[in-house]
């Protein structure tokens, strides 16, 4: 199957240029001013931005919490991933405590195969390895698992302690790994949590006053601290504070290699959303929290300059009906996370390329050619080129789309910018030459997704 997308204005890392683009199966065969070959199917893209299909290198699909699970599966969240113009998935395998991390790679290879209807690959994130068992970590780099997430916060379940934390590091230095940290200081969260809670706070919005950002700016110092004793590099999660985002501002400055991610929510939501009454609040229960707007600023500059190199989407999904409300007598008890995973590339495109915040490179740069680079797997996905993977998304600027639970695809019972009009949504999504999104209608296929095994540095 040749397509032909003639027209359009390609986008990648470095260029915005009128280009026509051949898919021959699976992969771009050419990228030209103008070609005139034959093909089965010609897609006029005039007006229109052809860009690398969005990679989201931070998703929890069908992940436990206790007794529950987040409610998007690998089919349910991938086929919401494509509608939004993203075409590959880097989700969270979970060890659990006591196991090993080979039995938690087998899980999630079960968990994705005959569902996902995009290609994936997996992080492990690593919550006990006691000394000894280091080769553990090269064997899944062998496996094509090349990242590993560690926790600083949440004492007794995913928190480590900091020679573990080293002893993870300088085997990642080793194998050629990397490692993304969630800082966030468990010990004093912990202490602000235990007050809160004695003081009779339940609310929501105690969630994120026991998450100050100074919790999150001290944990990436010293996260950035133990990286550079080890000699790894380091790429934090789910950057969130302006404080944190000078912490690894300053880092880069004096030569360090750390990377750093932030989400569509700190950009766009504010600590506004947990005043909100009846429990609303919840939906924005997630670490580290929302922060006051004056910061999304700070969050806005590091993307244009280079402070903070990937927007991710952390799209972890609970419903409000019978998930969320687990929590309604206490804070703590509120499953975290929020849904994004669709919602990602319209956001960014609509407030951040047309308020020019962001130039058309840099935010394909950001939500897929950097996630590539970081991770293993560019050129073959992130990049519009010949010989890379036709995970393409034909992008129309003018499309819009009203955000809410009746018009997203994600498995979930409410949408965190319910009633927010985004103009920029994509016509026609191809994953590995195939029609996955075309004219709004999923077209694709659960189970069509391969495993991507990544590469090392
Ligand atoms: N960290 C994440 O990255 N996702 C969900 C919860 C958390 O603490
Ligand atoms: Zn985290
Ligand atoms: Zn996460």
């Amino acid at each position: 199957m040749r397509t032909l997308i003639r027209h359009g204005t390609v986008v990648t890392a470095t260029t915005a240029a009128p280009r026509d683009v051949l898919v021959d199966g699976e992969t771009i065969a050419r990228v030209e001013p103008e070609i005139g070959e034959p093909a089965d199917r010609v897609v006029d893209a005039r007006g229109k931005y052809v860009i690398p299909g969005g990679i989201d290198v931070h998703t929890h699909l069908d992940m436990p919490l206790g007794d529950i699970t987040t409610s998007d599966d690998f089919e349910s969240g991938t086929i919401a991933a494509a509608f939004g113009g993203t075409t590959c998935v880097v989700d969270f395998a979970v060890q659990s405590q006591g196991r090993s991390l080979s039995e938690a790679f087998e899980t999630w290879m079960r968990k994705a195969e005959g569902r996902a209807a995009l290609d994936y690959g997996f992080h492990m994130i690593v919550c006990d390895l006691p000394p000894g068992r280091e080769s553990e970590l090269d064997a899944l780099v062998s496996e094509g698992v090349t990242s590993f997430k560690l926790f600083m916060a949440y004492p007794g379940r995913l928190m480590l302690d900091d020679a573990t934390i080293l002893r993870v590091l300088k085997r990642t230095a080793a194998n050629g790994g990397m490692v993304l940290m969630h800082a966030e200081d468990g010990a004093a969260i912990e202490l602000l949590v235990r007050r809160a809670l004695a003081d009779g706070h339940t609310e929501p919005r105690y969630h994120a006053l026991t998450r100050p950002p100074a919790t999150e700016a001290d944990a990436v110092r010293r996260a950035i601290a133990l990286a550079g004793r080890a000699g790894v590099p380091i790429y934090i999660v789910h950057v969130s504070a302006a404080e944190a985002v000078e912490e690894i501002a300053a880092a880069r400055g004096r030569g360090a290699a750390v990377w750093g991610e932030t989400c569509p929510q700190y950009l766009f939501l504010s600590d506004e959303c947990y005043e909100a009454p009846d429990f609303e609040g919840a939906k924005y229960v997630m670490s580290p929290p929302l922060r006051a707007r004056a910061g999304q600023a700070r969050l806005w500059q590091g993307l244009a300059l280079n402070d903070l190199q990937v927007v991710a989407t952390d799209h972890c999904p609970f419903r409000m009906r019978d998930q969320k409300t687990l929590g309604r007598e206490d804070f703590t008890k509120i499953p975290g996370g929020a849904p994004g995973i669709e919602t990602r590339m319209s956001l960014l495109f609509d407030g951040g390329v047309r308020p020019e915040r962001l130039s058309l490179s840099r935010w394909v740069e950001v939500t897929a050619t950097n996630p590539a680079r970081l991770f293993g797997l560019y050129p073959r996905k992130g990049a519009i080129a010949p010989g890379s993977d036709a995970d393409i998304v034909v992008w129309n600027p003018q499309r819009e789309i009203t955000w809410s639970a009746a018009t997203h695809h994600m498995r979930v019972d409410y949408n965190p910018y319910d009633g927010r009009l985004v103009k920029g949504a994509p016509d026609l999504v191809l994953s590995r030459g195939r029609p996955v999104i075309d004219g709004g209608r999923f077209v694709g296929r659960a189970g069509a997704g391969q495993f991507l095994k990544r590469a090392t540095r």
